[in-house]
């Protein structure tokens, strides 16, 4: 029996959810589809979050304990951490050229500005507390909160992955030192927990289409009025222009360059992932799809993803760091700053230490925005400048997320000789076989 492939079913509930929110928006629906389209949204962000800590305790555990040898995870950890600095700061400084001779902020007129600070100095008034909090914490706070005191506590709290992370390495590695037939039952039981929870994520994939048609049909329903999108047309186009160079050229290109695969393989075996970190704006809850199409799509084995993708889930946010940079000098250009080579370096070491503590939640790297705005000394009430356009905006940063760590999977995969080569796929592959 033939169906419609996956990234096409999800496009499909997208182009809907999309039109259904412009018709609904028009005939004022919009508390009909805050009642009762945009919940089966939420169950479906929260059945992939539900999930993503299993996933990441059973696919660490089994992935690890796979390397029978300490030395080999050091090796992939070195190689992980390095590629993740590196994608990290090719957007920043991407981002910075971009806005540097675009130059959207310096075209604002002072009416806009000063309404757009008016409309939203309330939220981003929020945002500064939160961000504030993290930002008077000291030079190390980074490596204590890696250490749970309660990885119960940890699991259940959304923005700790790192901490879970932390746990389970240091578990698995636990289980690899001690005695392996002792070891044996432990590693049987977490390889069926990864077994059943990939087959969980198949069970939930059936409901993507109709989750991200919720999504964004609530989305249209819920967004600011036009005239503030187009106020702000330059500025997002930059940050579009950045992300798009990432996603359509930088990530594709390095994967031809260190892997030899073909960019049409590459992307049909990505692009599901890259729809619904769109539709969710969240990485985490993205992460179960990501994982399994880096392994079934892309080839890379297991105990590379299992490692790479939960960490780089929450810690390389290549597009959150291109637009903290971007946002960073519009808003300065805004206010007729002058930026000059020292402030330009300091904003690309702290977007890329803000894109590291950014949580893998929707709007996280615009709280960790504020960090860089005070380095700086550019006015964090600026960020009320940008909060109109937050969201569209969070959604494509998201996708170059996810599309940055799977880069990274696959070549961190090529260097230690674990990818393989998977069915090749045409780009257009609209049915397969069931
Ligand atoms: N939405 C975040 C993520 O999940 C990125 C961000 O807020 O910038 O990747």
């Amino acid at each position: 029996m033939k169906k419609l492939a996956l990234h096409w079913q999800i496009l499909l509930g997208m182009v809907l959810g999309v039109g259904f929110g412009v018709l609904a928006s028009s005939q004022g629906w919009g508390d009909f589809v805050g009642d009762w389209i945009k919940p089966f949204g939420t169950i479906f962000i929260n059945s992939l979050k539900l999930i993503a800590v299993p996933l990441i305790v059973a696919s660490l555990i089994k992935g690890i304990t796979d390397l029978q040898d300490i030395s080999k995870l050091s090796n992939m950890g070195v190689r992980t951490i390095g590629l993740y600095i590196l994608t990290t700061i090719i957007a920043i400084v991407i981002g910075l050229g971009i806005v540097n001779i675009v130059g959207p902020g310096r075209g604002l007129d002072q009416t806009t500005r000063d309404n757009l600070l008016n409309d939203f100095a309330a939220d981003a008034g929020a945002r500064i507390t939160d961000a504030s909090a993290q930002a008077s914490a000291g030079p190390l706070q980074a490596l204590v909160d890696l250490v749970p005191e309660n990885i119960v506590a940890a699991a259940g709290n959304n923005g700790n992955m790192l901490q879970v992370i932390f746990f389970v390495i240091f578990f698995a590695v636990g289980l690899i030192l001690i005695d392996p037939v002792k070891a044996k039952p432990v590693k049987d039981f977490f390889d069926g927990v990864n077994e059943v929870v990939l087959k969980l994520i198949d069970l939930i994939m059936l409901a993507a289409p109709f989750g991200v048609f919720a999504l964004l049909a609530a989305l249209v329903v819920e967004a600011p009025s036009k005239d503030l999108f187009f106020a702000l047309l330059k500025y997002s186009a930059c940050v579009l222009g950045g992300l798009g160079i990432m996603v359509f050229i930088v990530y594709p290109m390095m994967v031809r360059v260190f892997t030899g695969r073909s960019y049409g393989s590459f992307m049909s075996g990505i692009s599901p992932a890259q729809l619904l970190a769109f539709s969710t704006s969240s990485s985490a809850a993205t992460l179960p799809v990501t994982m399994e199409r880096v392994e079934e799509h892309l080839g890379v084995d297991e105990e590379v993803t299992s490692f790479v993708l939960p960490i780089g889930a929450t810690i390389n946010m290549d597009g959150t760091s291109l637009y903290q940079a971007v946002a960073a000098v519009f808003i300065a250009q805004a206010y007729g700053m002058q930026l000059d080579l020292g402030d330009q370096l300091t904003i690309i070491t702290t977007a890329l230490a803000a894109s590291i503590g950014s949580a893998a939640v929707p709007g996280a790297g615009m709280v960790m925005l504020v960090i860089v705005l005070g380095q700086v000394g550019i006015p964090e009430v600026g960020l009320a400048l940008i909060f109109a356009v937050d969201r569209p905006l969070d959604m494509c940063r998201t996708v170059a997320n996810v599309t940055g760590d799977a880069t990274v999977a696959m070549l961190v995969g090529k260097s230690v000789g674990k990818l393989r080569e998977p069915k090749e796929r045409k780009l257009d592959d609209y049915y397969v076989e069931v």
